[in-house]
């Protein structure tokens, strides 16, 4: 008999990208490279490639309570990390299982935006998500677009950054990580604000077109380590450096925004 090896077992519940590069394809590769076990629950099947989303067919919510449901009632899941949920309804049924459940860490990463500019979720989805979903959420990892639009504040320096972090930890969150401070062009800066009050997070940026579901695997990368028992100001550091690897060891796929390497060979968790 092989001995057992309990791994972590982490759902993401998030769009298809046919391409592989975001949603659950990213989210269950990035899953694996940090050793958990990931399972799936699409909530859109979007229409796209590198260069382009064309469209996308949302699920319904009957659609996605029959994929999550069996899950529970198979799989112990030590965390939930939410995507693109582009729906007002999704994002209500998404809240009702998640209140249900007791799930020690819950990552929402609120999707609005594709890197090419299309919207992945409608306003009443955003609305919903900020009146159900983000009270729920052990941490949530907005960039600087969807903070700015979250908190409704501009967030372009360090200041607005931290003020827009404050307004979204009050809608319920116990932490708001803000990425992608463009600052400091040759810094990426993410901004953690929760109940210890802000911390800078900077390293150095990596110049380059392969950054297609950078955001999905960073939060995937941090429900993982959160999973993993690390505290949030251990894991944080360690997700942006999987990022960083995953960047510069990124395949060259594809005619736009190409994809990660998603098993960067230099990378490991300690450093
Ligand atoms: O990177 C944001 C994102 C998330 N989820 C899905 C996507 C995208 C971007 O295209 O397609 C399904």
């Amino acid at each position: 008999m092989p001995k057992t090896n309990k791994q972590p077992v982490v759902l993401t519940i998030a769009g298809l990208d046919p391409s592989g590069g975001a949603g659950i394809l990213g989210d269950v590769k990035t899953i694996s490279a940090f050793g958990c076990y990931g399972v799936a629950a699409i909530t859109s099947v979007t229409f796209q490639t590198t260069r382009e989303v064309f469209g996308a067919s949302h699920q319904t919510a009957e659609i996605l309570r029959q994929q999550i449901e069996p899950l529970f009632d198979d799989f112990e899941i030590t965390a939930v990390k939410t995507g693109m949920l582009p729906t007002a309804e999704i994002v209500r049924e998404v809240a009702s299982i998640i209140s249900t459940r007791a799930i020690p860490v819950v990552v929402v990463d609120p999707v609005l935006r594709s890197t090419s500019g299309f919207d992945l979720i409608d306003e009443d989805a955003m609305a919903a998500m900020t009146l159900h979903l983000l009270p729920l959420a052990s941490l949530v990892t907005p960039n600087v677009e969807e903070a700015s639009r979250l908190a409704g504040v501009v967030t372009r320096d360090e200041p607005g950054m931290e003020r827009a972090g404050e307004i979204i930890l009050r809608m319920g969150p116990c932490a708001v990580l803000i990425t992608g401070s463009v600052a400091d062009p040759d810094l990426s800066t993410d901004l953690l604000v929760d109940a210890q009050g802000p911390t800078v997070f900077s390293s150095e940026r990596v110049e380059s077109r392969q950054t297609h579901g950078t955001g999905c695997a960073l939060a995937s990368a941090l429900a993982c380590l959160l999973a993993s028992g690390l505290s949030l100001r251990e894991s944080v550091p360690i997700a942006k450096r999987y990022i960083q690897q995953a960047i510069l060891a990124a395949p060259g796929l594809g005619h736009g925004h190409g994809p990660l390497n998603h098993f960067p060979p230099d990378f490991t968790t300690d450093g």
